[in-house]
């Protein structure tokens, strides 16, 4: 178990299981967990204090609305804390406010909106960790390389295409 997923409502799940899928390609073991700032405070608190010494190297934390969650989490543990705003209300610029204007010394680095924030929530929980891990590391270089590899194909059939 390495990096810890949390989400403050079970309606999070469709949008934060694409972090899961993004860290299985990579081979980096989760947990994931539905644990609200709001409705199950001393869980989330708990969950957040023992993340370290149940070998966990990066939290992310996905909520919406007034999403306290990653604040929270980010209070009661010094491990990487990483915020995804989730499309709950206002287009998910309430959540995202609220995750990124955290006050200095406690903070909690915020990716995007919904579904692409997920995916790179992950991305960016796997480039922490592949810092002392050269197997992983060796995974994220490959796994770029399929991503210009991707795009330089999409051209070229594109270019076909046009003639
Ligand atoms: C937040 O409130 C959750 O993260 C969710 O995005 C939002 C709405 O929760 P539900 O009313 O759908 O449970 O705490």
């Amino acid at each position: 178990m390495r990096v810890g997923i949390v989400m403050g409502s079970k309606s999070d799940l469709p949008i934060v299981s694409k972090i899961g899928v993004v860290l299985d390609e990579l081979g980096v073991a989760w947990e994931m967990r539905i644990l609200s700032a709001h409705r199950t405070p001393a869980q989330a608190e708990e969950w957040a204090r023992t993340a370290q010494d149940r070998g966990l190297g990066v939290l992310i934390c996905c909520a919406g609305m007034a999403a306290h969650l990653g604040g929270v989490v980010a209070a009661h543990s010094l491990l990487p804390v990483i915020g995804v705003p989730i499309n709950a209300s206002l287009g998910g610029i309430d959540s995202l406010l609220s995750i990124v204007q955290m006050p200095p010394g406690v903070p909690v680095g915020t990716v995007g909106i919904g579904s692409a924030g997920a995916k790179n929530a992950a991305w960016l929980a796997i480039r922490i960790l592949a810092l002392s891990d050269r197997g992983l590391a060796g995974r994220l270089i490959e796994a770029r390389r399929a991503m210009t590899e991707k795009v330089l194909k999409d051209d070229a059939a594109l270019q076909t295409q046009l003639g």
